[in-house]
């Protein structure tokens, strides 16, 4: 398996990163974002989807036998976040995180440190999977510079100090969870919001992204939210959720069942 990461070569020239979202704990859920043609790469949510690390282990080998990005949302934000979950995930052969809730720059300088290899970070050496898979010795060269690592903006205190976050060196670009960044903003959690509060701050984090040269991203519930947020500059968008796809799929096929067999 070649060390390659469609996500880095998307974001580094410029170009608009779609991502699958999965909460699933299940490898065929995985393939079937992974062979979804042209999507960027799979985000493997363990924050809130219902996924531990014997799942994402499964998912990650799933995955990158495909062409979209392992990615991984870890499960907790600092200070509760598990330097060694980072370790193992990192380890497992995900490509990229993503941290949630990130308030502080001393928060994304420590996440970013966990992902890294000294002399720059302290990530622990023992790339299991990962040096297997993607071939030893150009593992440990490339992992630093392949690995993206994106922090979520989706609290007051990270929008107070967002400036200072985005200024840590090694991070990537600003993720928005906008459900939790409305709440936040005091207005009903949104996936796709409208409210003038929420499109200012998210605008303002996009700004302040391309400003320093970052990526800014933001996880969508919509297919239109998504290409919206792409025409003002956002990167990484969301194209699809697991549970969403089968909801909405039965939904339809129910409704149209019920047309078809009214009309009969
Ligand atoms: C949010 O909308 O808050 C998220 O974290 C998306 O999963
Ligand atoms: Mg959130």
């Amino acid at each position: 398996m070649r060390l390659q990461s469609a996500l880095r070569d998307v974001l580094s020239s410029g170009g608009v990163a779609t991502h699958a979202w999965l909460a699933i704990p299940s490898t065929l859920s995985a393939e079937a974002a992974a062979t979804t043609a042209g999507l960027t790469a799979a985000v493997v949510d363990m924050q809130h989807g219902m996924i531990d690390f014997s799942d994402a282990l499964q998912m990650v080998s799933a995955l990158s036998a495909h062409p979209p990005t392992p990615v991984a949302r870890i499960p907790h934000q600092w200070p509760a976040a598990d330097v060694s979950m980072i370790h193992k995930l990192l380890d497992a052969g995900y490509l990229g995180l993503i941290c949630p809730l990130v308030d502080t720059a001393e928060q994304a300088r420590a996440f970013v440190d966990a992902c890294v290899y000294p002399p720059k970070g302290s990530r622990s050496f023992g790339p299991t999977r990962a040096g297997m898979v993607y071939g030893g010795g150009e593992y440990l060269r490339m992992a630093d510079e392949l690995i993206v690592k994106l922090v979520m903006i989706e609290t007051q205190q990270g929008l107070d100090n967002l400036e200072d976050i985005l200024a840590v060196e090694g991070v990537d670009g600003a993720f928005i969870g906008p459900n939790d960044l409305s709440l936040a903003l005091g207005v009903p959690p949104s996936g796709a919001p409208t409210h003038p509060k929420v499109v200012a701050a998210i605008e303002r984090i996009g700004r302040e992204c391309s400003k320093r040269g970052k990526v800014a991203g933001i996880w969508c519930g919509e297919t239109g939210f998504a290409l919206d947020m792409v025409k003002r500059d956002f990167r990484f968008v969301t194209l699809g959720t697991d549970v969403a796809a089968i909801s909405q799929h039965l939904r339809d096929s129910m409704e149209r069942f019920n047309k078809l067999s009214s009309s009969e």
